[in-house]
């Protein structure tokens, strides 16, 4: 399997996010590719390329053009207030607060755009966004082009920013954003899996209202964990997307034969809709291991979620998205890759 991955990724470093009262060291930061990078290498995965530049529609197709100028202004705004670091929102949108407001001072519009106080935006950040952007739109072409199987090995990751929203570590929305591009190179419809430990509010967020696009993800019940006001499963699909969005919240301490009887269930729903390729939200942070996750996978559980998504006989494009345990992160992603069986030359393994 190929991966496509840009050392540009190193131009977003996060300063660190508000976490439970205290001002902690961020959990998504450069090392997590480069350890899975140093794995693929490992285990002779395939080739690792660079990604192309994309023209700018291909994201403003899934993001407001508002969004996007203050993704890459945002920073400037910022330090021309003499401000030190990165930017953070110090209010939030809630409690029938202005939503139609799409301008004003960086502040306002930070209140307005972000929905959390995890994602700074540094002075790089925009070129590091747009990157990852890149990688997904260009393992996205691949697979118009006819390749089975690519890994779009994104950072920052995607799944929390929504059509006019960032949070969640993820500024612009990768996964959605290769979905779009797919359906705008002939394929009439597309599935997006969303294996990661949070909800997919973005991605979700995104495709609500479409019937072409059909989302489903499996994740901790938002009753208890981040994003906490999306995810639930009452949340189908509205107007042309009704019925096309599917919600799999599942308690603390999950396991392996609960998430694996989730997974069931996920890809008999994405089978049902007949894509013509499928578009996986990749993230391990349903490890046990993981630092800010609670549920209990082994890193062996994620050959056998390669295996399954497998079994669906589609072109897979994987875009990587959460997982926080640095130390087995390269394990658990190749493993789910090794799993689908993209590794010609070599045998999967699993940690000590
Ligand atoms: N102090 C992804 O996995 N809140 N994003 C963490 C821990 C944000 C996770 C709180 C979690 C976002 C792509
Ligand atoms: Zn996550």
């Amino acid at each position: 399997m190929r991966t496509i991955y840009s050392d540009q990724h190193r131009l977003h470093v996060s300063p660190g996010e508000f976490g439970f009262g205290e001002f902690v060291p961020a959990f998504e930061k450069p090392e997590r590719v480069e350890i899975i990078l140093d794995r693929i290498r490992e285990v002779g995965l395939g080739a690792v390329e660079p990604p192309k530049e994309f023209p700018l529609e291909h994201i403003t197709s899934v993001h407001a053009p508002f969004l996007i100028d203050f993704l890459r202004t945002a920073h400037a705004e910022w330090s021309a207030l003499r401000r030190p670091g990165a930017a953070y929102p110090i209010a939030f949108a809630g409690g029938g607060l202005r939503r139609d407001r799409i301008g004003g001072s960086v502040d306002t519009k930070l209140a307005r755009y972000c929905i959390d106080a995890a994602t700074p935006i540094t002075a790089t950040t925009w070129r590091a966004a747009l990157a990852s952007a890149n990688c997904a739109l260009t393992a996205a072409a691949l697979i118009a082009q006819g390749e089975s199987a690519v890994f779009a090995l994104c950072r920052p990751p995607g799944h929390h920013a929504g059509a006019d929203h960032y949070g969640g570590y993820c500024f612009l929305n990768n996964a959605a954003i290769a979905a779009q591009y797919l359906r705008d190179h002939g394929l009439k419809k597309v599935a997006i899996v969303d294996v990661d430990y949070h909800h997919g509010n973005g991605t979700q967020n995104i495709f609500y209202s479409r019937g072409d696009v059909y989302f489903v993800s499996i994740h901790a019940d938002p009753d208890f964990e981040y994003p906490f006001l999306l995810g639930y499963a009452d949340e189908t699909g509205a107007g042309a997307g009704e019925g096309a969005n599917l919600n799999l919240p599942l308690p603390e301490g999950t396991g392996w034969d609960r998430w694996a009887a989730a997974l069931d269930q996920a890809l008999a729903a994405a089978r049902r809709f007949a894509p013509d390729a499928v578009v996986v939200s990749l993230g391990v942070d349903t490890y046990r291991g993981d630092p800010i996750s609670r549920f209990r996978l082994d890193s062996e559980d994620f050959l056998r979620i390669g295996e399954r998504l497998a079994s669906l006989k589609l072109p897979t494009l994987f875009v990587m998205e959460g997982g926080y345990a640095i130390d087995q992160i390269g394990i658990n992603t190749v493993n789910i890759l090794q799993g689908f069986g993209g590794a010609a030359r070599s045998v999967p393994r699993v940690s000590a």
